[in-house]
């Protein structure tokens, strides 16, 4: 039976990977954090529907003589590492941190990696961040690294480390490049499951509009059940490399917010500009939107959207699901749930 480790398992992507890797017939391990809360709803379910095959670790990345003797003890064949601080916006606050988290211990894993006797394919999750500011479009693995946050600092920090210990040291280490993906397991914090959970409550009979930032930002949004199939994919590929995994289609926020309204039947227009604009319902005039310039970005990328042909030839990876139908998908997730808490 094949072994995984997942880090960053209780997260969206990796409560997806750890569900595709069980129904693969892996053994699947991962690092949770002890907390005084627990924060493991994503995968609540495998730990009962197969108790077996999962095992939970508490520990730490940063606690790098135990994670080492952790790594030594499970010898994985394969290690996805998608753990960190994933919001872009939070990276302004604390940068420190989200260095350490995303672009240092990446450095510190490969070490451990490439020390170990057991050899075991890493997976390391890039970011379509770290070409930032870029003026090619669509971007590929080639594209120069122009980061513009600390985020996107820190993930291309990672991304090119991981390209020398490939060179340098032979590590089977893989970026994936991914762009936005989404899904109802995303964090209530990024924009899309802010809109989608706003949009579901305001169906719910909710009168307080939701408040967002730039609605003129574009994103390449994707379906995140979907990135982990190109995820595993690319570490049973024959040689290591870098993928964009990406739609290659660009949504702005506003459209996403439209898309996710009509999918319950809510029609909204948009009038005004700038912090003055504010989305109203089309049938009564209620205004369901404004905008919160305290969620505006001190700098926003340029457009970022990916060209994934290299993991289309080489993976036969493609996404299915794209932009507004990500919408659609979100919103009527979050539509049962709300409607089961609230009873609507
Ligand atoms: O913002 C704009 C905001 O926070 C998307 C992470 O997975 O993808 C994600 O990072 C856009 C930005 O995602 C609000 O200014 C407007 O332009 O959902 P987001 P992100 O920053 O693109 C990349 C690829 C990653 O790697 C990251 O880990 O939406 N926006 N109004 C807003 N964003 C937020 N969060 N909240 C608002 O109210």
């Amino acid at each position: 039976m094949k072994k995984a480790f997942i880090l960053g398992i209780t997260g969206q992507d990796g409560s997806y990977l750890a569900e595709l890797l069980l129904g693969r017939g892996y053994h699947v391990h991962g690092l949770v954090r002890r907390a005084s809360m627990f924060n493991r709803a994503r995968i609540e379910h495998l730990r009962s529907s197969d108790p077996e095959r999962l095992t939970l670790h508490y520990g730490e990345l940063s606690d790098l003589t135990s994670f080492r003797r952790l790594l030594s003890r499970v010898q994985p064949d394969e290690l996805y590492h998608l753990a960190g601080q994933s919001h872009v916006g939070l990276s302004f606050e604390i940068p420190e941190a989200t260095c350490q988290e995303n672009g240092l211990a990446a450095l510190h894993l490969l070490e451990i990696v490439r020390d170990l006797q057991h050899p075991m394919r890493v997976y390391f999750a890039s970011s379509s961040e770290i070409f930032g500011a870029t003026s090619s479009f669509p971007q590929c693995e080639t594209t120069p690294l122009d980061p513009i946050n600390p985020y996107g600092c820190a993930k291309a920090f990672a991304t090119q480390i991981a390209r020398v210990y490939r060179k340098a040291h032979g590590v089977f280490v893989v970026n994936g490049i991914t762009y936005n993906h989404e899904s109802p397991r995303r964090g209530e914090n990024f924009v899309t499951r802010k809109i989608t959970l706003a949009a579901a409550r305001l169906r719910a009979g909710a009168k307080e509009p939701l408040r967002l930032g730039n609605l003129d930002a574009v994103r390449d949004w994707g379906y995140a059940p979907e990135y982990v199939e190109g995820i595993w994919q690319s570490l049973q590929a024959e040689a290591a490399g870098d993928y964009v995994f990406a739609t290659g289609q660009l949504c702005s926020v506003r459209e996403f917010a439209q898309a996710a309204f009509a999918a319950l039947d809510l029609d909204i227009g948009f009038a005004g500009s700038g912090v003055d604009e504010v989305g109203r319902r089309l049938d009564n005039g209620e205004t369901v939107l404004r905008i919160d310039p305290v969620y505006y970005r001190p700098v926003e990328a340029t457009l970022l959207v990916g060209d994934a042909s290299r993991a289309r030839t080489i993976l036969r990876w493609a996404p299915r699901t794209v932009g507004p139908e990500v919408a659609r998908v979100m919103a009527l997730a979050d539509w049962e749930k709300v409607r089961g808490e609230t009873g609507s």
